[in-house]
């Protein structure tokens, strides 16, 4: 199966994201040609999708794999389900702060990922999740979940804990991963989407 993975540029002030370091590891391994890289995209709820859905016209693949940072979290998060609710705790990269409102407002209140995590099992590295938050990452997954549904491809997420070398104030006390755990758990995350037939 062909894959396009994403990831996010920093946001909240940082000038690093953990998404966007480990996408940068993966995209300089040899993926047999299974696998296109987009990114960074806008941590914006107006264009990260906009973003995406442009370039997906034109793309010709089977699934899209979203990653982006989740400080606070050990483990990488394997999402499972979107939920079709924005509440911002902080501005988005274009200063817009949406409380309390539903992406597709006829929409349901949830989607599920077809993706089926539970055969990549759980480890030291990863956990199932059922909560990309409120916020952009969710604003996306939810976007992509939706093109997947109507398009009858695979869609899903996957939050990155911070990483060992980013050094910002702000992120000092809070869990991490080392960099080279976090590339390498991904790389086998995506080496099972992509043996899927
Ligand atoms: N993490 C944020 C948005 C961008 C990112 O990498 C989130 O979890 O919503």
């Amino acid at each position: 199966m062909k894959w396009l993975v994403t990831c996010f540029e920093p946001f909240d002030h940082a000038h690093s994201n953990s998404s966007e370091m480990v996408w940068q590891e993966l995209k300089k391994r040899d993926w047999g040609g299974e696998c296109v890289f987009l990114g960074p995209l806008p941590v914006t709820f107006g264009d990260s999708w906009t973003v995406l859905k442009e370039f997906l016209k034109d793309a010709d693949v089977d699934g899209v794999l979203a990653l982006g940072q989740a400080e606070s979290r050990a483990k990488i998060s394997l999402e499972c389900v979107g939920l079709n609710w924005i509440d911002a705790r902080i501005p988005d990269n274009a200063g817009v702060r949406p409380t309390m409102a539903a992406i597709t407002p006829a929409g349901p209140a949830a989607l599920r990922s077809a993706i089926p995590w539970a055969e990549l099992g759980e480890n030291e590295f990863w956990q199932r999740s059922y909560s990309a938050g409120t916020y952009v990452c969710n604003f996306l997954l939810f976007r992509i979940l939706e093109w997947a549904e109507a398009q009858g491809k695979l869609g899903g997420f996957v939050h990155i804990p911070l990483l060992q070398s980013q050094t910002e104030a702000q992120f000092i006390g809070l869990p991490r991963m080392r960099d080279s755990d976090a590339a390498n758990a991904v790389a086998r995350i995506l080496d099972f989407l992509r043996r899927r037939s």
